[in-house]
């Protein structure tokens, strides 16, 4: 190599390094410390409050990538939580997003999508916040086909409160509020979404990432409610009093015991304290969605012969 290759070699090391942020440092330490999710995450609010070998964080990057492999233009994209562990993620995710009170995500994100229609509205909560403090809304929403996308995270717990029972925990489960174990019958929540008149049902665990994502991304185009059911472990409110100390353990449990069944009667699909876990695409079909069926009722009432529309 001459004098003038070798300039020319350190020239475009040194655009390279300062390019990628690299002057002074280890490349291979500074690229450890960037992740290709980075980018869609607010770093200022990290560390994260999640507990070790919880499954949030599992199903936040399956959201993420579903997010990039969607091709939705992210600047249009809303995110909307509630309260809880899971209703972090709309802290930490870097899209325009929203921390609403508890049991309201779905009522703000109803808002968002009738104020400005061509935003992708989605809702990321949990089971207590959506179908238990928020059952009514949740339930109305899917009659109506709001088109909002909804991932509930269910624990079968409220988790960040300390683990009490709600409307998802199995019978017989052990929770702070039910030392003797559960004596309620829990939603299954897919089938509250399926009978409610959602157009997209999908249940997989925390484990089941590919299939999972898979979903997310289906469930972001699909117009209408759609609604993608994760089940995730919660060692710290729900696990511990299963006999699953570890987010691994439960993890294993989803290994051993979840079984993909999309054609399941996801209305048999309901899941019983260590029994199997049925997952799936359980609902996909066509249905006018509330802005359509607004905008050709309107129509009809509007054109009729001897209507100005007043
Ligand atoms: C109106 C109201 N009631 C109760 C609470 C207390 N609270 C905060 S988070 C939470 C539990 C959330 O559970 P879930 O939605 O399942 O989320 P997780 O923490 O399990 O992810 C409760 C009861 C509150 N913030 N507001
Ligand atoms: S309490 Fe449960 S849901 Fe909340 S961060 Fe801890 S493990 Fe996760
Ligand atoms: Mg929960």
């Amino acid at each position: 190599m001459d004098s003038e290759d070798t300039q020319r070699a350190s020239r475009s090391e040194r655009v390279r390094r300062q390019e990628l942020h690299l002057d002074g440092r280890d490349d291979l330490a500074a690229r450890a410390e960037r992740h290709p999710m980075d980018e869609m995450l607010r770093e200022d609010r990290l560390p994260h409050i999640w507990c070790p070998g919880c499954g949030l964080g599992v199903t936040l990057t399956c959201f993420i990538s579903a997010l990039q492999k969607s091709g939705l233009d992210l600047d249009k994209v809303c995110v909307v939580s509630g309260i809880g562990c899971t209703g972090r993620v709309a802290g930490y995710i870097k899209l325009d997003s929203f921390h609403t009170t508890h049991g309201r995500a779905i009522p703000f994100a109803t808002g968002l999508k009738l104020a400005n229609p061509d935003l992708t509205v989605v809702v990321y909560s949990g089971d207590g916040d959506l179908v238990t403090i928020g059952g009514n809304h949740f339930i109305h929403a899917a009659r109506r086909n709001v088109d909002i996308t909804v991932i509930c995270v269910n624990n079968f717990n409220y988790g960040m409160t300390g683990g009490q029972a709600g409307a998802t925990t199995p019978v017989n489960a052990r929770t702070t509020t039910t030392p003797y174990g559960n004596f309620e019958y829990p939603f299954n929540v897919s089938s509250l979404a399926a009978a409610s008149g959602a157009v997209y049902v999908a249940r997989y665990t925390a484990l089941h990432v590919r299939r999972l994502e898979q979903a997310m991304v289906e469930a972001l185009l699909k117009p209408g409610f759609s609604f993608v059911e994760v089940i995730s472990p919660c060692p710290t409110g729900y696990g511990r009093f299963q006999q699953q100390q570890s987010g691994l353990e439960t993890m294993r449990y989803y290994r051993d015991r979840g079984r993909l069944r999309s054609e399941a009667d996801v209305h048999q699909a309901g899941i019983v304290l260590g029994g199997d876990i049925i997952e799936g695409k359980f609902v996909d079909l066509e249905r006018d969605t509330f802005g359509q069926a607004q905008e050709s009722g309107l129509k009809r009432a509007f054109d009729k012969p001897g209507r100005d529309g007043r």
